[in-house]
């Protein structure tokens, strides 16, 4: 992920608009919103950015340097917003390098998990997992990652048959390139544009939602025709920040086209696809980055979404939250976050 961040925002910037919604908080640097409602109240697993001087600029993000995570809670949408404070620090994980990213967290049998991408003592990416007796934390971090996990950007989906399911992956920033069959090569490329684009990840959970329960493989992402996306359709490809829900009985999985800054969504009708792609679910933010989750709250659907309003720095961004609605047909309409 996160290639071009360097580059000057007003390529992408639209900044002559005015932002329908406010952040949520303020007080903190906040991004990348995984939301759940936990009896009945929600809870918002965002990164938590700095601005973290002493780290340079590059191509891969290294800028977005996070250390820690916070959980947001509010009792409704619209209400004060409380932050629990310090849930997960990376000075308590034993086997991380640097670059505390996207989390997202579920609730299984009195215990809330966690799982969150960090790049390990070794400089690669792979997901972790926590544990808490409490949706806010603190959560203890196992000993290793997640055996065969890799790359960015872990959400995890449960159905309703009791199965939970985690889908990863970024490319760029995020090393996706650089994993092939599940084998590590460090000199994995970018897929030139008559390739065939990257696909993102899913593997089952195994009971006690701290290992895989089989192989990862690939999500298949289609178009209408039914052909997978090719690198140069990168205004449809998946680059990054993985989501997925289930709407009257058919399976969401929406996404970030990373350079060309839309979340898109494809819909199927099981957990592994393939989905197909039906369009543009958020226009892009403000910023580089574009990263959400999907959740219903009472009878009500959100999209929880990030830009930089506050800062204008692409590594500084703050969430937000809109509503979202579906057409009769099940496809969602397009949000434009700015008048
Ligand atoms: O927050 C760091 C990275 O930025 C996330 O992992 C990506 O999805 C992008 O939002």
């Amino acid at each position: 992920a996160l290639a071009l961040i360097g580059c000057s925002l007003t390529a992408f910037a639209q900044t002559n608009k005015t932002p329908k919604n406010q952040p949520l908080v303020s007080h903190i640097y906040t991004a990348d919103p995984s939301a759940h409602v936990f009896n009945g109240k929600i809870y918002i697993y965002p990164s938590h950015d700095i601005d973290a001087k002493d780290v340079k600029e590059d191509d891969e993000g290294g800028h977005f340097a996070m250390r820690d995570y916070h959980v947001l809670s509010m009792d409704k949408i619209g209400g004060p917003v409380k932050d629990n404070g310090v849930a997960l620090d990376i000075k308590d994980i034993p086997w991380a390098g640097r670059q505390l990213w996207a989390p997202d967290a579920t609730y299984k049998n009195g215990t809330y998990y966690l799982y969150f991408p960090v790049k390990d003592k070794q400089d690669i990416f792979r997901i972790g997992v926590a544990t808490s007796k409490s949706p806010t934390g603190p959560f203890k971090p196992e000993s290793e990652p997640i055996k065969g996990s890799y790359s960015i950007d872990p959400t995890v989906f449960q159905d309703t048959d009791g199965k939970a399911y985690l889908y990863f992956g970024g490319i760029w920033g995020g090393q996706l390139q650089r994993w092939s069959g599940n084998n590590y090569d460090p000199k994995g490329a970018l897929k030139k544009k008559e390739e065939v684009a990257y696909l993102p990840r899913v593997a089952r959970l195994s009971a006690d939602m701290k290992s895989f329960a089989e192989p990862v493989r690939e999500v298949q992402l289609l178009d209408k025709a039914g052909k997978p996306f090719l690198e140069k359709d990168n205004d449809k490809r998946f680059f990054e920040a993985a989501w997925l829900h289930k709407y009257n009985g058919k399976y969401y999985f929406s996404y970030s086209t990373g350079d060309t800054h839309n979340l898109c969504y494809a819909i199927g009708d099981n957990p592994y696809g393939p989905f197909t792609y039906q369009g543009i679910l958020l226009k892009p933010v403000l910023g580089w980055t574009n990263h959400h989750s999907i959740v219903q709250v009472g009878s009500k659907w959100y999209l929880f979404y990030h830009d930089v309003q506050l800062s204008g720095k692409t590594h500084l961004r703050n969430v937000k939250v809109t509503e979202l609605t579906y057409n009769p047909d099940g496809t969602i309409q397009t949000i434009d976050a700015y008048k």
